[in-house]
C-alpha cells in the first residue's frame, strides 16, 4: 500500500458519518478507527465526525441524505440499496455466500468492485465493505425450524424487494419497517418478529421481546461505507487517497472485531433465556435458492450471480 500522504496547506474540513447501530458496535468501532487515522494522517485538515445510535435518523433516510450530498457519509447495509443499485442484489440474495471466506473473496474481488462501480453511478462513493454475519430469523411465538414454521407470522424486513420477497417465499407476512422501529413493533405486538445477525439481535435488544432466535443463517448480505459522490468531487486527490487508505484499514478492523462480537452476543443470549432452534437448512435452501434465479432477472445481474457462484 502506498504510504500515507498528509495534506497540507487546506482548510480543516469535517466528514460526518452516520452509522444506526451504537457506539460500541463494531461498525461504529471501526469508523472510529478510520476518524483517527484520517485525523492524525492529514493533521487534522481532515477529520472525520461519528454519529451513531440512528442520530441522523434511519438507515434509509441517510441514504438519500448522502445521495443529495446533505450528509456525506453513511455506513449502511447494502439490502436497503436494492432499489436505487440492482447490482445491490446478488450479494443480498439468501445463499448466496457459502462461508465468511467465500464472501470475502467475492466482494474484495472483481464482483465488488464492479459493484461499487454501480455505486458510483447513483450517487455515491463505496469506500469500504464491511461483514455483518448471517442472518436468522427470531420471534415471539415459537421455535422455527422449517419454513412451514414461519408461515402467518409477520416478520419484519429491510426496505427492500429483495428481503420482501424472500420472507414471503417462505410463507410469512413481509413488514417492511425501519430499524429503529422494530423494537417498539415487536413489544406492541404489531410484529411478531424480524431477523439479523445475533450481534445486531443483542445490540438492539430485540432479544427481550423476541426470544426465539433460529440459525437459519439465510443472508449475509455485507454492509457498505458510502460516501456523497458531490462531497467526494470537492476533495482533493490527496484527501480522496487518505479516505481510500482508512476505510481499508477499517475493515481490517472490523474483521479482527466481528468474531468475538458475534462470540459475545451468542453467550450472552444463553444467560437471557433465549432459545435457539436446530433448523432445517436443507429444507429453508430448497425453498430459497429458486428466489435468487427469480430475482437476479436480469443479464446483468444473471452474469453477477453466476460469477458469484463460480468464486472459490
Ligand atoms: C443490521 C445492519 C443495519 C441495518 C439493520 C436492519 O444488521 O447492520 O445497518 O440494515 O441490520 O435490519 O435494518
Amino acid at each position: 500500500m502506498a504510504a500515507w500522504l498528509v495534506v497540507s496547506g487546506a482548510a480543516a474540513r469535517e466528514l460526518r458519518v452516520a452509522d444506526t447501530h451504537p457506539a460500541d458496535y463494531p461498525t461504529v468501532q471501526a469508523l472510529q478507527h478510520m476518524a483517527r487515522l484520517v485525523g492524525e494522517r492529514s493533521r487534522g485538515t481532515l477529520t472525520i465526525k461519528v454519529l451513531h445510535s440512528q442520530v441522523m435518523g434511519d438507515e434509509y433516510e441517510t441514504i438519500q441524505h448522502v445521495r443529495a450530498g446533505a450528509l456525506d457519509m453513511a455506513r449502511v447495509n447494502l439490502t436497503p440499496l436494492n432499489s436505487l443499485v440492482p447490482e445491490t442484489i446478488v450479494p443480498s440474495l439468501p445463499y448466496v455466500f457459502r462461508s465468511a471466506e467465500h464472501l470475502h473473496r467475492v466482494m474484495d474481488g472483481p464482483i465488488g468492485a464492479e459493484i461499487s462501480k454501480a455505486i458510483e453511478r447513483h450517487g455515491f462513493v463505496a469506500l469500504a465493505y464491511y461483514d455483518a454475519g448471517a442472518r436468522s430469523f427470531y420471534n415471539s411465538r415459537h421455535p422455527i425450524t422449517t419454513p412451514a414454521d414461519l408461515k402467518g407470522l409477520r416478520i419484519r424486513v429491510q426496505q427492500s424487494p429483495v428481503a420482501e420477497a424472500m420472507v414471503r417465499a417462505l410463507g410469512a407476512d413481509a413488514q417492511p419497517l425501519p430499524y429503529g422501529q422494530v423494537g417498539i413493533g415487536l413489544d406492541a405486538g404489531v410484529i411478531d418478529g424480524a431477523e439479523n445477525n445475533w450481534t445486531a439481535y443483542h445490540a438492539s435488544g430485540h432479544c427481550r421481546s423476541a426470544r426465539y432466535y433460529s440459525p437459519t443463517e439465510h443472508t449475509m448480505a455485507p454492509e457498505v461505507l458510502l460516501i456523497s459522490r458531490k462531497v467526494w468531487d470537492e476533495l482533493s486527490a490527496a484527501e480522496q487517497v487518505l479516505l481510500r487508505q482508512g476505510a481499508h484499514h477499517s475493515v481490517t478492523t472490523l474483521r479482527t472485531l466481528w468474531p468475538a462480537h458475534e462470540r459475545a452476543a451468542r453467550d450472552a443470549m444463553a444467560g437471557m433465556g433465549v432459545q435457539t432452534s436446530t433448523v432445517d437448512h436443507a429444507a429453508f435452501a430448497k425453498v430459497l435458492r429458486p428466489v435468487q434465479d427469480r430475482l437476479a432477472n436480469t443479464a446483468v445481474l444473471k452474469d453477477l450471480l453466476r460469477r458469484t457462484r463460480a468464486t472459490e
